[in-house]
């Protein structure tokens, strides 16, 4: 049994500047994602024995939590589950296009990465109150751009993610103020594609074995 940690971010604080601020990323790692962190383990300890799936693996099996808990597992895991996805797919000197065989699938699947990234934006800026705008892989092998609200996490509605991006105010008010599609713009010049793709094949393999 172990406790859920917050994960260290993998870079400096200020590592994605001008893109991303310092103090924006100390709050909402140190902060934000620290209390999502604390407050699903002050949920799990009200049943031990769900310290031993890992936080993907709750996100899956929603479901079977204990209604008790499960609000506080599906907002809080969530947040968990998302964040520690989201920080690793970012940073410095990262930006440029998708690589490899993520690169071809969005192609076949949009177009052009720039009609990719036109639908991401728009979805992005669409949806109403907090939440995330995705890239996933659907169940049919194909690729989606999607939303969800609040913290729901892309496994809980039976997708895998490749790509996402954290829209709620928490992570752009300080530099971007209202203004959520320089925030979007802004996200591209951090994506680390390399990344991304390695997201898009364990999503692949995943979705293999299933
Ligand atoms: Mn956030």
């Amino acid at each position: 049994m172990s406790r859920h940690q917050l994960p260290k971010l993998p870079y400096a604080s200020d590592a994605l500047e001008p893109y991303i601020d310092a103090e924006t990323m100390e709050i909402h790692h140190g902060k934000h994602h620290a209390a999502y962190v604390e407050k699903l383990n002050a949920a799990l300890d009200r049943f031990p024995g769900l310290f031993d799936p890992s936080i993907e693996e709750l996100m899956l099996n929603l479901p079977s939590v204990p209604e008790e808990i499960r609000t506080d597992v599906h907002n809080h895991g969530g947040g968990h589950a998302n964040h520690s996805f989201f920080w690793p797919l970012l940073g410095k000197n990262k930006g440029g296009a998708p690589v490899g065989e993520l690169k071809k699938a969005i192609d076949k699947s949009f177009g052009s990465f720039d009609n990719f990234k036109d639908q991401f934006r728009a979805v992005s800026l669409k949806h109403f109150g907090s939440g995330w705008a995705w890239l996933s892989l659907g169940r049919f092998g194909n690729l989606l751009v999607h939303c969800s609200p609040n913290q729901h996490n892309p496994l809980m509605l039976g997708l895998i993610p490749v790509v996402g991006l954290d829209v709620w105010e928490h992570a752009y008010y300080l530099k971007y103020r209202n203004r959520r599609a320089d925030y979007v713009d802004a996200f591209w010049h951090v994506v680390d594609w390399e990344r991304a793709e390695s997201n898009y094949r364990n999503a692949l393999r995943e979705l293999d074995s299933q």
